[in-house]
């Protein structure tokens, strides 16, 4: 049987605060190294910019060893010098800091559901520094490098942009998926469909540990929590089940939707949940388990009261989750009904079997690069021919679900969709940013396999 132990580790309440707001005038980012940050200070715009962030906080990313299945193992920490991992900006709190990158090679920073005025994730070369400066968008957001292989080794941290503070504590969970293999070896196959099809990682994480070795949260018979949820995996998607505890979802992505009780849910690749989670009103442990779709895998959070015990389990389900559900969005609702928006450009895609080794491709239905005018609101389809269902991002802009397979939806606001095998998605958005936008697959090893695409905003 599994050993049983003693809750002794505490409520993690995201209680991280500096007061560092700054008004509105200095550029969102820039990227200098380690040589021309010490070259340029004396003068300059980017001098002067860095003057303007260098005392910000900074966010290293490191190595780090972790254990993963009682194996020692390499992996990535986004962590500022007090040790605590990602950003938690308080209300009204400018999103500064600068990114320093320890790792010795080239990063892009992304910011996954922050919206900076240009499109593409800055590089920052290995002992780089790259200063950031934006007013951030509030709810549960996340950090990674795009472009790489880097989140397989878990580089990822949350960032999260509150709001006016609930009265209950909050605890945030980066939902990971690990892989002892090298990830250049998984992209190097993965163009083999029945290699691809037959993947998984070796297990999954939830904030760095795994079911086997869990690190339980202490909570009061009772207790209400804050709970966001982030999809950070490499491949994965997961069905959130909270067994017996209450749950309501009331963000998605950041965005508030209509607060709607759950049980089950989706969390596919790159999206966040936010859930009141009520704890049972006596002593005990429970765990809200994140279940890898359509696999055994899972991971998931302890929850225990004083009195309760906690049960290790192992991190292989007895039987298969089940697959994702992309009817699940027709069940949310943004929290006023939203008036249709008039188009004044419609956008397709198409999302293909690949050519020449790539597997998949995301291109216009004409061949034509996707253009959008400056202000204009646009429906973009996606229709995807294939027999695998993907999730797709869209860089800089949270859009309005507007349908799936044709059927319409009530327009709740996302950053990352799905659409079904041999199925559609369509999404509108106001084209308020200039710039080239990406769209592409959030699964790490489809995106860096040509499931992506360009929206060119101009004036
Ligand atoms: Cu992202």
């Amino acid at each position: 049987m599994f050993p049983i132990y003693l809750i002794a580790s505490i409520i993690i309440y995201n209680t991280y605060c500096n007061c560092l707001i700054m008004p509105n005038r200095y550029p969102f980012y820039f990227s200098l190294s380690r040589r021309r940050f010490l070259s340029l200070l004396p003068g300059g715009f980017a001098g002067a910019a860095l003057a303007a962030v260098e005392d910000a906080p900074r966010l290293a990313v490191q190595r780090r060893e972790i254990e993963v299945l009682g194996r020692p193992a390499e992996a990535s920490r986004l962590a500022l010098q007090n040790g605590q991992e990602g950003l938690h900006l308080e209300p009204g709190e400018r999103l500064r800091f600068l990114f320093h990158n320890e790792l010795g090679m080239t990063l892009r920073a992304h910011l996954h559901g922050q919206t900076p005025p240009a499109g593409m994730a800055a590089a920052v070369e290995g002992d780089g520094y790259l200063g950031f400066d934006l007013e951030p968008r509030p709810g549960s957001h996340w950090i990674h490098s795009t472009g790489d292989l880097t989140r397989q080794r878990l580089l990822a941290a949350p960032l999260i942009v509150h709001g006016p503070r609930p009265p209950w504590p909050e605890l945030t969970v980066l939902l990971q998926d690990f892989c002892f293999r090298p990830a250049e070896e998984i992209l190097a196959n993965w163009q083999d469909p029945a290699w691809r099809r037959s993947f998984q990682p070796d297990t999954c994480l939830a904030n760095g540990y795994g079911l086997d070795a869990p690190d339980p949260v202490r909570v009061a018979p009772g207790q209400r929590l804050l709970l966001r949820l982030i999809n950070a995996a490499a491949t994965s998607d997961f069905i959130l089940d909270a067994g017996p505890l209450r749950a309501q979802l009331v963000a998605v992505d950041g965005n508030p939707v209509r607060p709607l009780p759950v049980r089950k849910l989706p969390l596919l690749l790159g999206q966040r949940a936010d859930l009141l989670l009520d704890m049972p009103p006596e002593h005990g442990a429970w765990g809200l388990l994140a279940r890898r779709a359509g696999s055994r895998l899972r991971t998931g959070i302890i929850f225990g009261t004083r009195r309760g015990y906690v049960r290790r389990l192992p991190p292989l389900a007895e039987s298969k989750a089940d697959e994702v559900d992309p009817a699940f969005d027709v069940r949310l609702a943004p929290p006023q009904p939203e008036s249709p928006m008039r188009q004044e450009r419609r956008l397709a895609l198409r999302l293909a079997e690949g050519a020449s080794g790539a597997p998949w491709r995301l291109i216009s239905e004409d061949g034509q690069p996707l253009a959008m005018r400056l202000g204009e609101k646009v429906e973009l389809t996606v229709r995807n021919e294939t027999a695998t269902a993907h999730v797709l991002h869209l860089h800089g802009h949270h859009v309005r679900m507007a349908g799936l397979n044709g059927q319409a939806l009530p327009g709740i606001l996302r950053d990352t969709f799905a659409v079904p095998a041999r199925g559609s998605a369509t999404i509108v958005f106001r084209a308020d940013r200039a710039g080239d936008w990406p769209i592409a697959g959030q699964n790490l090893y489809d995106g860096l396999s040509g499931l992506s695409a360009t929206l060119s905003c101009r004036e």
